[in-house]
């Protein structure tokens, strides 16, 4: 089984929201991710923020691709729209699903593998075009679901679960999107529901590219030498008859830290992460600021979170292309074959 259903018990009491849903009718499945996995809070992000915003669900299209992190649709939104595409091709999917029908709210969902790797080209494609929609990285700097593997935003000089140093530079993704024109850019960690919760929501209501890296610890592979809990003493320790994997449970790692501080954030496998939440009299408007912060806080060794960069006149695909102001599956026969006239028309403006 790869999934379970949840009992639909409603308690009466539950609050609901201005349109009647109460959280509940914002979830999926049970999730199956590691006990601790920071994807799991930010699922329950997701489902805050559209609880908080009065979204009928049935408006929302959920895409993702394969990894852990693309495992995550299926436990949100469970009455949405839902496309788990191939590894690294949920963008096209969400383009072309985009241009058919604009009026759904398209919420893609990704890994650091599925996007900074294999999708890279897909990623930076859809961000430069400026698609309508809220694309979330889960960003765990490893390849989660195939055991570890480094990703391309794994800092340079961290160590695999096999004590592997990583060699290569790794990628901002954040740095990215704001060079290639996205136009709401943000960076939170999974543990911090206060920030997480309004950044996804103010993505959600925005018209353009909106583009948001979770860091999000991956719980399974802290797996150090010497460490009575590590997989490999597991193994050596069971006379097991076949090969089996322990996901030990792990606590969500939680943080609250207020704007203009920063915070020392101590993970599963012992390494420390410096987060610096923006002050309040930071102006996201400002896109050159965005990206000198950003490279000035990384040689601190510091990660800026909060909303980097907003640009509220943005213009989406649909406003670059001057496509028709309805859904394509709205239009009738009439309008889809304008008639000979107007293909003569055309024809003539090509020779
Ligand atoms: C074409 C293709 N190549 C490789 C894989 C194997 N694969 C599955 S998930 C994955 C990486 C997922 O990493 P990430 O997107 O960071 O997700 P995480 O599990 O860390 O959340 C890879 C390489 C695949 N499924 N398809
Ligand atoms: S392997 Fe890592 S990313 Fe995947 S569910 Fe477990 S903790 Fe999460
Ligand atoms: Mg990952």
């Amino acid at each position: 089984m790869t999934y379970l259903a949840k009992p639909k018990l409603h308690h009466p009491t539950l609050a609901c929201n201005a349109i009647g849903f109460t959280r509940r009718d914002y979830e999926g499945k049970i999730s199956t991710l590691c006990a601790g996995c920071g994807h799991d809070s930010i699922s329950a992000a997701i489902i805050q923020a559209c609880w908080e915003l009065d979204i009928e669900p049935h408006r929302v299209a959920k895409l993702s691709g394969i990894g852990c992190s693309s495992k995550t649709p299926d436990y949100f939104l469970g009455q949405s729209h839902g496309f788990n595409t191939v590894h690294g091709r949920m963008p096209s999917v969400l383009t072309g699903a985009n241009l058919a029908n604009r009026d759904l709210i398209y919420l893609g969902v990704s890994g650091d593998g599925d996007s900074a790797s294999i999708g890279i080209g897909q990623f930076v494609h859809a961000i430069r075009r400026g698609v309508n929609m809220v694309y979330i990285v889960e960003n765990n700097g490893v390849y989660g679901l195939t055991k570890g593997q480094f990703s391309a935003t794994a800092d340079q000089g961290s160590v695999s679960k096999k004590g592997v140093a990583n060699t290569d530079s790794p990628l901002d993704m954040v740095s990215m999107a704001l060079q290639l024109g996205a136009s709401y850019v943000a960076r939170s960690f999974s543990g911090d529901k206060q920030q997480l919760v309004p950044l996804i929501k103010g993505a959600l209501t925005h018209r353009g590219a909106a583009f948001l890296d979770v860091i999000s610890p991956c719980v399974a592979f802290n797996n150090h030498p010497g460490s009575t809990k590590s997989y490999d003493y597991v193994r050596e320790h069971n006379d097991a008859v076949n090969q089996l994997d322990v996901m030990l449970p792990r606590a969500e790692i939680a943080v609250d830290y207020a704007a203009g501080d920063s915070i020392e954030v101590e993970q599963h496998d012992g390494t420390v992460l410096r987060l610096r939440k923006l002050d309040e009299t930071y102006d996201p408007r400002d896109k050159l600021a965005a990206m000198n912060l950003i490279q000035q806080r990384q040689a601190q060794g510091e990660v800026v979170t909060g909303l980097l960069f907003v640009d509220r006149e943005a213009r989406d695909l649909h406003g670059h292309l001057g496509t028709v102001p309805v859904p394509l599956n709205t239009l009738n026969a009439a309008e889809l074959n304008p008639g000979a006239a107007a293909l003569a028309k055309i024809n003539a403006a090509l020779r």
